[in-house]
């Protein structure tokens, strides 16, 4: 039997060493290691809808952070590692929370009637980028970590989306499709500079990597 079901897996910078950290048959995404790299948030729906939880390095321990029978998705770790901020539909529509790493005191930042989601926070800890829909399409925003001088970054007609901050700081990478078919652009944190990094006919869709090659 095939397991088409999503795992996570740790392996070494050359491809070597591959482990499944999370064996079973839910689907398991969106993983990201802690700042400290001791342990890794991750979404699973092995309890049923999707939903954040944090396990060990090794994937031992797995923990469930968030308990609400909604959508929970996109966790990202503040860098000095004690919350999470996280997309959630649990009040009706999407909107970016932060919790502490233990998944307590959960709080909603955006508080806006528009689909929030698929936060990023800054490595400097002072920000948030994220994404909404809430002026017509999707595009990009900051704010700060308490929710307040929520600010739109992109103004484009196309859909953005997928924030990622590159390691200093000095750029946030996302996706649109403002040049006819997704692909990977770069800004500075104010939203100028808009450029893009990848010119390809397929669907370019992970800023991640391309934050690698620009920082
Ligand atoms: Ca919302
Ligand atoms: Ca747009
Ligand atoms: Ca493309």
């Amino acid at each position: 039997m095939t397991d088409f079901s999503c795992e996570i897996y740790v392996m070494n910078a050359d491809g070597s060493g591959q482990t499944n950290l999370t064996n079973n048959f839910s689907t398991e995404q969106m993983s990201v290691w802690s700042p400290d790299d001791k342990h890794i948030a991750f979404v699973s729906d092995r309890d049923g809808s999707p939903q954040i939880y944090v396990m060990n390095a090794d994937g031992s321990n797995p923990t469930r952070l968030t308990n609400d029978g909604a959508v929970d998705l996109f966790p990202s770790w503040s860098p000095d590692g004690t919350r999470i901020a996280f997309e959630t539909n649990r009040d009706g529509n999407s909107e970016v929370y932060v919790m502490n790493a233990d998944g307590s005191n959960p709080v909603n930042l955006t508080q806006n009637p528009a689909a929030d989601g698929g936060p990023a926070w800054s490595p400097r800890g002072d920000k948030i980028a994220f994404r909404s829909d809430r002026d017509g399409n999707g595009e990009i925003y900051v704010m700060s970590v308490d929710g307040s001088e929520q600010t739109r970054l992109t103004n484009n007609p196309a859909e953005e989306y997928y924030p990622a901050w590159s390691p200093t700081g000095n750029r946030i990478a996302f996706v649109s499709n403002r040049d006819g078919n997704f692909e990977v652009y770069v800004m500075k944190p104010d939203g100028s500079l808009q450029t893009r990094v990848t010119n390809n006919p397929a669907f370019d869709a992970d800023p991640a990597w391309a934050i690698t090659v620009i920082r």
